[in-house]
Protein backbone atom coordinates (compact mmCIF):
# COMPACT_ATOMS: atom_id res chain seq x y z
CA UNK A 1 0.00 0.00 0.00
CA UNK A 2 1.34 3.66 -0.59
CA UNK A 3 1.96 4.83 2.52
CA UNK A 4 1.86 8.13 1.24
CA UNK A 5 -1.67 8.19 0.33
CA UNK A 6 -3.94 6.34 3.14
CA UNK A 7 -7.46 5.66 2.58
CA UNK A 8 -9.16 8.35 4.89
CA UNK A 9 -12.27 7.45 7.03
CA UNK A 10 -14.14 10.13 7.02
CA UNK A 11 -17.36 10.23 9.68
CA UNK A 12 -20.66 11.50 9.08
CA UNK A 13 -22.96 9.40 11.26
CA UNK A 14 -26.60 10.35 12.08
CA UNK A 15 -26.46 8.43 15.00
CA UNK A 16 -24.03 9.79 16.87
CA UNK A 17 -22.78 8.85 20.99
CA UNK A 18 -22.82 12.10 23.12
CA UNK A 19 -20.68 12.73 26.12
CA UNK A 20 -20.79 10.48 29.09
CA UNK A 21 -22.22 11.22 32.40
CA UNK A 22 -20.89 13.99 34.82
CA UNK A 23 -18.64 13.04 37.63
CA UNK A 24 -17.28 14.66 40.27
CA UNK A 25 -13.29 14.22 41.36
CA UNK A 26 -12.63 11.58 44.30
CA UNK A 27 -9.45 12.69 44.75
CA UNK A 28 -7.48 16.14 44.38
CA UNK A 29 -4.80 18.65 45.18
CA UNK A 30 -1.52 20.08 44.58
CA UNK A 31 1.57 18.23 43.39
CA UNK A 32 5.39 20.16 44.25
CA UNK A 33 7.67 19.86 42.04
CA UNK A 34 10.54 21.19 43.47
CA UNK A 35 10.61 24.62 42.03
CA UNK A 36 8.22 27.29 41.83
CA UNK A 37 5.47 25.88 40.49
CA UNK A 38 2.25 23.58 42.47
CA UNK A 39 0.67 21.34 39.74
CA UNK A 40 -3.34 21.00 40.52
CA UNK A 41 -4.61 17.63 39.77
CA UNK A 42 -8.06 15.63 40.02
CA UNK A 43 -8.75 11.97 39.87
CA UNK A 44 -12.13 11.17 38.41
CA UNK A 45 -14.30 7.93 37.69
CA UNK A 46 -13.38 4.37 39.28
CA UNK A 47 -10.54 4.59 41.72
CA UNK A 48 -9.71 1.18 40.89
CA UNK A 49 -10.64 1.72 37.04
CA UNK A 50 -8.01 1.59 33.85
CA UNK A 51 -6.00 4.62 34.43
CA UNK A 52 -5.61 7.42 32.02
CA UNK A 53 -4.56 11.03 31.94
CA UNK A 54 -6.06 13.68 30.08
CA UNK A 55 -4.08 17.18 28.97
CA UNK A 56 -5.53 20.28 28.50
CA UNK A 57 -4.96 22.45 25.44
CA UNK A 58 -3.47 26.10 25.00
CA UNK A 59 -1.17 25.73 26.23
CA UNK A 60 -2.10 28.25 28.77
CA UNK A 61 -5.44 26.63 28.91
CA UNK A 62 -6.92 24.58 31.85
CA UNK A 63 -8.71 21.58 32.56
CA UNK A 64 -12.68 21.62 33.36
CA UNK A 65 -15.80 19.33 34.26
CA UNK A 66 -16.83 18.47 30.48
CA UNK A 67 -12.85 17.24 30.05
CA UNK A 68 -14.24 14.12 32.41
CA UNK A 69 -16.87 13.04 29.87
CA UNK A 70 -15.41 11.42 27.00
CA UNK A 71 -14.28 8.07 29.24
CA UNK A 72 -16.74 6.03 30.66
CA UNK A 73 -16.35 6.92 34.51
CA UNK A 74 -17.80 3.33 35.58
CA UNK A 75 -14.67 1.92 34.42
CA UNK A 76 -11.53 4.86 33.90
CA UNK A 77 -9.77 6.38 36.63
CA UNK A 78 -9.02 9.25 35.11
CA UNK A 79 -6.32 11.92 36.05
CA UNK A 80 -6.20 15.69 35.24
CA UNK A 81 -4.45 18.42 36.02
CA UNK A 82 -3.46 22.17 35.74
CA UNK A 83 -0.44 22.81 33.47
CA UNK A 84 2.18 25.23 34.71
CA UNK A 85 0.56 28.10 35.14
CA UNK A 86 -2.62 27.18 34.08
CA UNK A 87 -5.66 27.00 35.98
CA UNK A 88 -5.15 25.85 39.75
CA UNK A 89 -2.13 25.67 39.44
CA UNK A 90 0.31 28.17 41.13
CA UNK A 91 1.85 30.92 40.43
CA UNK A 92 -0.67 31.70 37.83
CA UNK A 93 0.54 32.74 34.72
CA UNK A 94 4.09 32.07 34.94
CA UNK A 95 5.99 31.19 32.49
CA UNK A 96 9.62 30.38 34.85
CA UNK A 97 10.55 26.71 34.31
CA UNK A 98 7.60 26.69 31.85
CA UNK A 99 8.61 24.17 28.53
CA UNK A 100 7.59 21.03 26.84
CA UNK A 101 10.20 19.19 28.89
CA UNK A 102 9.16 20.52 32.06
CA UNK A 103 5.17 19.58 31.92
CA UNK A 104 6.58 16.11 30.58
CA UNK A 105 8.63 16.04 33.88
CA UNK A 106 5.35 16.86 35.41
CA UNK A 107 3.48 13.96 33.96
CA UNK A 108 6.02 11.72 34.77
CA UNK A 109 6.23 13.06 38.70
CA UNK A 110 2.13 12.83 38.96
CA UNK A 111 2.29 9.02 37.72
CA UNK A 112 4.97 7.76 40.22
CA UNK A 113 3.06 10.01 43.13
CA UNK A 114 -0.37 8.56 42.06
CA UNK A 115 1.49 4.53 41.69
CA UNK A 116 0.26 4.48 38.15
CA UNK A 117 2.37 2.33 35.93
CA UNK A 118 1.03 2.75 32.49
CA UNK A 119 -1.72 4.87 31.51
CA UNK A 120 -3.68 5.99 28.69
CA UNK A 121 -2.91 9.54 26.82
CA UNK A 122 -5.80 11.66 25.62
CA UNK A 123 -5.27 15.25 24.57
CA UNK A 124 -6.31 17.86 22.19
CA UNK A 125 -4.80 20.45 20.13
CA UNK A 126 -1.87 21.40 22.33
CA UNK A 127 -2.87 18.30 24.34
CA UNK A 128 -2.32 16.15 21.40
CA UNK A 129 1.27 17.78 21.27
CA UNK A 130 2.27 17.05 24.59
CA UNK A 131 0.77 13.42 23.87
CA UNK A 132 3.02 13.10 21.30
CA UNK A 133 6.05 14.64 23.45
CA UNK A 134 5.29 12.36 26.15
CA UNK A 135 4.81 9.21 24.31
CA UNK A 136 8.13 9.87 22.40
CA UNK A 137 9.86 10.25 25.43
CA UNK A 138 8.43 7.82 27.71
CA UNK A 139 6.59 5.58 25.07
CA UNK A 140 7.00 2.25 28.00
CA UNK A 141 4.91 4.26 30.31
CA UNK A 142 2.02 4.87 27.52
CA UNK A 143 -0.47 2.25 27.16
CA UNK A 144 -2.30 4.09 24.37
CA UNK A 145 -3.06 7.86 22.59
CA UNK A 146 -6.18 9.29 21.80
CA UNK A 147 -5.19 12.16 19.83
CA UNK A 148 -8.08 15.50 19.15
CA UNK A 149 -7.04 18.14 16.29
CA UNK A 150 -3.23 17.66 16.05
CA UNK A 151 -1.18 20.45 16.67
CA UNK A 152 2.60 19.91 15.74
CA UNK A 153 4.11 23.14 16.62
CA UNK A 154 5.66 23.61 13.28
CA UNK A 155 6.60 27.34 11.74
CA UNK A 156 3.99 26.51 9.15
CA UNK A 157 0.86 25.95 11.51
CA UNK A 158 2.17 29.31 13.55
CA UNK A 159 2.27 31.16 10.26
CA UNK A 160 -1.33 29.84 9.23
CA UNK A 161 -2.92 30.84 12.62
CA UNK A 162 -0.71 33.67 13.52
CA UNK A 163 -0.08 35.29 10.13
CA UNK A 164 -1.32 34.21 6.94
CA UNK A 165 -3.84 31.92 6.05
CA UNK A 166 -7.23 31.38 8.97
CA UNK A 167 -7.09 35.39 7.96
CA UNK A 168 -8.36 34.76 5.01
CA UNK A 169 -11.61 32.87 6.33
CA UNK A 170 -12.07 35.31 9.13
CA UNK A 171 -11.12 38.99 7.91
CA UNK A 172 -13.41 40.14 10.52
CA UNK A 173 -12.26 38.27 13.60
CA UNK A 174 -8.63 39.02 12.51
CA UNK A 175 -9.24 42.92 11.94
CA UNK A 176 -9.91 42.39 15.60
CA UNK A 177 -6.83 40.35 17.01
CA UNK A 178 -5.08 43.08 14.27
CA UNK A 179 -6.40 46.07 15.90
CA UNK A 180 -4.18 46.02 19.34
CA UNK A 181 -0.98 46.12 16.97
CA UNK A 182 0.29 49.56 14.97
CA UNK A 183 0.62 48.93 11.31
CA UNK A 184 4.78 48.77 11.38
CA UNK A 185 4.75 45.68 14.06
CA UNK A 186 2.07 43.71 11.98
CA UNK A 187 4.70 41.69 9.31
CA UNK A 188 5.53 39.19 12.94
CA UNK A 189 2.14 39.15 14.55
CA UNK A 190 3.50 36.61 17.51
CA UNK A 191 6.99 38.89 18.04
CA UNK A 192 4.06 42.24 18.16
CA UNK A 193 2.05 40.34 21.03
CA UNK A 194 4.95 38.77 22.73
CA UNK A 195 6.22 42.26 23.66
CA UNK A 196 3.09 43.36 25.30
CA UNK A 197 2.31 39.72 26.84
CA UNK A 198 5.54 39.58 28.45
CA UNK A 199 5.35 43.59 29.37
CA UNK A 200 5.34 44.50 33.12
CA UNK A 201 2.03 46.77 33.18
CA UNK A 202 -0.78 44.14 33.96
CA UNK A 203 -2.90 46.16 31.80
CA UNK A 204 -0.74 46.08 28.47
CA UNK A 205 -1.35 42.28 28.75
CA UNK A 206 -4.75 42.35 29.24
CA UNK A 207 -5.48 43.88 26.68
CA UNK A 208 -3.18 42.09 24.43
CA UNK A 209 -4.46 38.59 26.11
CA UNK A 210 -8.25 39.79 25.50
CA UNK A 211 -7.66 40.12 21.77
CA UNK A 212 -5.58 37.07 21.73
CA UNK A 213 -7.56 34.92 23.19
CA UNK A 214 -10.79 36.08 21.05
CA UNK A 215 -9.39 35.40 18.04
CA UNK A 216 -9.06 32.01 19.00
CA UNK A 217 -12.53 31.56 20.47
CA UNK A 218 -13.94 33.42 16.64
CA UNK A 219 -12.21 30.62 14.97
CA UNK A 220 -12.81 27.57 17.19
CA UNK A 221 -16.11 25.75 16.21
CA UNK A 222 -17.68 24.95 12.72
CA UNK A 223 -20.95 26.28 14.86
CA UNK A 224 -19.74 29.74 15.39
CA UNK A 225 -19.76 32.28 18.50
CA UNK A 226 -22.23 30.84 20.76
CA UNK A 227 -20.12 27.08 21.00
CA UNK A 228 -17.01 29.91 22.14
CA UNK A 229 -15.84 28.56 25.57
CA UNK A 230 -16.73 31.23 28.04
CA UNK A 231 -13.59 31.16 29.94
CA UNK A 232 -12.18 32.94 27.01
CA UNK A 233 -13.96 36.54 28.39
CA UNK A 234 -12.46 35.85 31.38
CA UNK A 235 -9.68 38.16 31.69
CA UNK A 236 -8.09 36.01 34.25
CA UNK A 237 -7.92 32.97 31.63
CA UNK A 238 -7.15 35.25 29.03
CA UNK A 239 -3.86 36.26 30.00
CA UNK A 240 -2.43 33.02 31.15
CA UNK A 241 -3.62 31.49 27.79
CA UNK A 242 -2.18 34.00 25.72
CA UNK A 243 1.09 34.37 27.45
CA UNK A 244 1.55 31.27 28.14
CA UNK A 245 0.68 29.99 24.29
CA UNK A 246 3.04 32.99 22.70
CA UNK A 247 5.76 32.19 25.24
CA UNK A 248 5.67 28.40 23.44
CA UNK A 249 5.16 29.62 20.12
CA UNK A 250 7.66 32.39 19.75
CA UNK A 251 9.75 29.31 20.95
CA UNK A 252 8.89 26.72 18.56
CA UNK A 253 7.32 24.85 21.08
CA UNK A 254 10.49 24.26 23.03
CA UNK A 255 11.57 21.75 20.23
CA UNK A 256 15.26 20.87 19.14
CA UNK A 257 14.19 20.78 15.65
CA UNK A 258 11.41 22.47 13.26
CA UNK A 259 9.49 19.22 12.78
CA UNK A 260 11.13 16.97 15.94
CA UNK A 261 7.53 15.57 16.67
CA UNK A 262 7.32 13.58 12.99
CA UNK A 263 10.91 13.02 12.78
CA UNK A 264 10.52 10.73 15.88
CA UNK A 265 7.18 9.07 15.62
CA UNK A 266 8.29 6.22 14.72
CA UNK A 267 9.27 5.46 18.73
CA UNK A 268 5.09 5.11 18.31
CA UNK A 269 5.33 2.25 16.23
CA UNK A 270 3.89 -0.05 18.93
CA UNK A 271 1.47 1.84 20.68
CA UNK A 272 -2.04 1.10 19.75
CA UNK A 273 -3.36 5.19 19.01
CA UNK A 274 -6.45 6.93 17.35
CA UNK A 275 -6.37 10.67 16.26
CA UNK A 276 -9.97 12.27 15.10
CA UNK A 277 -9.45 15.51 13.38
CA UNK A 278 -12.14 17.89 12.25
CA UNK A 279 -12.13 18.37 8.37
CA UNK A 280 -12.63 22.29 8.74
CA UNK A 281 -10.23 22.87 11.60
CA UNK A 282 -9.03 26.43 10.97
CA UNK A 283 -7.09 26.20 14.14
CA UNK A 284 -4.88 23.04 13.53
CA UNK A 285 -5.47 22.77 10.01
CA UNK A 286 -5.75 18.73 8.63
CA UNK A 287 -2.42 18.75 7.25
CA UNK A 288 -0.82 18.05 10.33
CA UNK A 289 -3.03 15.13 11.39
CA UNK A 290 -2.54 13.92 7.98
CA UNK A 291 1.24 14.28 8.58
CA UNK A 292 1.06 12.18 12.01
CA UNK A 293 -1.22 9.62 10.63
CA UNK A 294 1.82 8.82 7.28
CA UNK A 295 4.41 8.55 9.69
CA UNK A 296 2.30 6.34 12.23
CA UNK A 297 0.38 4.53 9.99
CA UNK A 298 -1.01 1.49 12.46
CA UNK A 299 -3.00 4.42 14.27
CA UNK A 300 -6.71 4.29 13.37
CA UNK A 301 -7.48 7.98 11.29
CA UNK A 302 -10.83 9.64 11.80
CA UNK A 303 -12.05 12.74 9.85
CA UNK A 304 -14.77 14.30 11.01
CA UNK A 305 -16.55 16.02 8.10
CA UNK A 306 -18.89 18.83 10.22
CA UNK A 307 -16.05 19.82 12.79
CA UNK A 308 -14.12 22.49 13.55
CA UNK A 309 -11.53 22.33 16.06
CA UNK A 310 -13.38 22.42 19.49
CA UNK A 311 -13.76 18.74 21.33
CA UNK A 312 -17.51 19.79 21.58
CA UNK A 313 -17.91 19.21 18.07
CA UNK A 314 -20.61 16.40 18.28
CA UNK A 315 -18.84 14.54 15.88
CA UNK A 316 -15.46 14.66 17.19
CA UNK A 317 -17.88 13.96 20.83
CA UNK A 318 -18.52 10.69 19.12
CA UNK A 319 -15.47 9.39 17.26
CA UNK A 320 -13.57 10.09 20.83
CA UNK A 321 -16.02 8.37 23.39
CA UNK A 322 -15.86 5.48 20.28
CA UNK A 323 -12.02 5.68 20.70
CA UNK A 324 -11.91 5.52 24.39
CA UNK A 325 -14.97 2.95 24.49
CA UNK A 326 -11.97 0.58 22.09
CA UNK A 327 -9.09 1.70 24.53
CA UNK A 328 -10.64 0.37 27.10
CA UNK A 329 -9.54 -3.07 25.48
CA UNK A 330 -6.12 -2.82 25.07
N1 LIG B 1 -3.88 26.53 20.46
C1 LIG B 1 -4.65 25.38 20.24
C2 LIG B 1 -5.15 24.77 21.52
O1 LIG B 1 -4.52 23.92 22.07
C3 LIG B 1 -3.23 27.10 19.29
C4 LIG B 1 -6.37 25.27 22.08
N2 LIG B 1 -7.18 26.08 21.50
N3 LIG B 1 -8.18 26.35 22.37
C5 LIG B 1 -7.98 25.68 23.45
O2 LIG B 1 -6.85 24.99 23.30
C6 LIG B 1 -8.83 25.68 24.69
C7 LIG B 1 -10.29 25.55 24.29
C8 LIG B 1 -8.45 24.55 25.60
C9 LIG B 1 -8.66 26.94 25.45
Amino acid sequence: MDRTAPALTVSTSAHRRGLFRESEPFSSGWLPTGGPHEIFYEECGNPTGKPCVILHGGPGGAINPTMRRFFDPAKWRMVLFDQRGCGRSRPNASLEDNTTWTLIEDIERLRVRLGIEKWCVFGGSWGSTLALAYAIKHPERVESLVLRGVFLVTARELRWFYQDGASMMFPDAWARFCAPIPLEERGDMMAAYHRRLTHPDRRVQAEAAAAWSQWEGDTISIRGPEARPSKFNEIDFAIAFARIECHYFVNGGFFDTPDWLIENAHVLKDIPGWIVQGRFDVVTPLESAWRLRNAWPTARFEVVWDAGHASTEPGVVDALVRATDQALRI
